[in-house]
């Protein structure tokens, strides 16, 4: 199915793939039992659908969350995630991920070239490694002796188009999301126009309460060369503390980083607020302490608690996650946000 077609149906109620309703984000009450959350609206439900697999046949939220991610990464049509996505302003797809489980074992990769899934990459690291962060072409060399190819590099026909699009002003200003200005644009293809994000973090929580998340990007559209955003940075894109919870962060990266956001999310969590309010306190933070003029920005964040409780809250309106606890009960929320008009 297009995920046009998939919009499409999800407005109308979802009646397809077992697709719940569009939800307005509400306090999310939960008992403990497999769960997962993803950022963006054109591609949460398809990922989760693909870690909902592994959590539902048993398998652990470090599993799912790796396999939920590689939708994205493989979708050549997503403007944001994987080889298929915009490059950075030297036209080179340089991509960013990171993985973190429920022991503290972090791994993670930044400005990969010609990789196909960063986040399996970041996976190795962590694993294979004594290391947790891996870059640039010492990551690609890595990537290469652990099994993987090295892909073309010519960008994907959306991508190419973009970035001519974008060679013609060559104006170097990273912009907020697009879905300020009037919602949600139809899904990431050529027609749809020049999205700017759509990171994918994923966060789960197996059957057996063990919590892990995932995230990976091409990072800022047409950024410049070497910048690497939050998604590669734990504690910044995503955190998780088996203890408390787990938090991944979508928009500003310098933001995100200034923040030490999903970090900060756990910890607020960890003094008792519920995961929608750790978000909305991160963002205030951000708020507070940002340089740059908030109207400007966008950061959304996505969070589960180790009761199951999860939630979600953005800067600025337009930002949706997915949700999915059962084969029967997939949905997405929209997101509160901070900076009414
Ligand atoms: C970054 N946080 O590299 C990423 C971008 C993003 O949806 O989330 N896009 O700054």
């Amino acid at each position: 199915m297009k995920r046009r077609d998939l919009l499409k149906l999800i407005s109308l109620g979802g009646i397809a793939l077992g697709m719940g309703k569009t939800a307005v984000a509400s306090a999310h009450k939960q008992k403990r039992g497999a769960l997962v959350l993803s950022t963006w609206y054109n591609q949460s439900l398809t990922a989760n659908a693909a870690a909902w697999k592994i959590l539902e046949a048993g398998g652990t939220a470090l599993d799912a969350v790796e396999a939920g991610v590689q939708v994205s990464e493989n979708d050549a049509s997503n403007c944001c995630v994987g080889l298929g996505a915009n490059p950075d302003r030297e036209g080179i797809v340089t991509l960013d991920a990171s993985i973190m489980d429920h022991r503290h074992q972090i791994g993670a990769v930044a400005a990969l070239e010609r990789i196909k899934s960063p986040i399996h990459v970041a996976r190795q690291v962590m694993e294979n490694t004594p290391h947790v962060l891996l870059v640039g072409s010492g990551a690609q060399a890595f990537a290469l002796s652990s099994g993987a190819a090295l892909e073309p590099a010519e960008l994907s026909p959306h991508a190419s188009k973009a970035y001519k699009e974008w060679l013609e002003k060559s104006k170097y200003a990273p912009e907020i999301n697009i879905e300020k200005k009037g919602g949600p644009l139809p899904p990431g293809d050529a027609a749809a126009g020049p999205f700017n994000h759509d990171t994918i973090g994923m966060i789960a929580m197996d059957a057996a309460g063990n919590l892990s998340g995932a995230c990976t990007t091409s990072g800022m559209a047409f950024k410049m060369r070497g910048r690497v955003g939050d998604s590669p940075i734990i504690g910044a894109g995503l955190y998780v503390d088996n203890a408390v919870g787990a938090a991944t962060a979508t928009g500003h990266g310098e933001e995100v980083i200034r923040s030490c956001g999903s970090f900060l999310v756990v910890e607020f969590m960890r003094r008792g607020h519920s995961p929608e309010q750790a978000c909305k306190k991160a963002v205030e933070r951000i708020l507070a302490i940002t340089p740059q003029d908030p109207a400007l920005l966008q950061v959304g964040f996505i969070a589960i608690s180790k009761s199951g409780d999860y939630g979600g809250y953005a800067l600025q309106d337009g930002f949706d996650y997915g949700v999915m606890r059962s084969a029967e009960k997939t949905e997405q929320v929209k997101a509160e946000y901070r900076l009414k008009a």
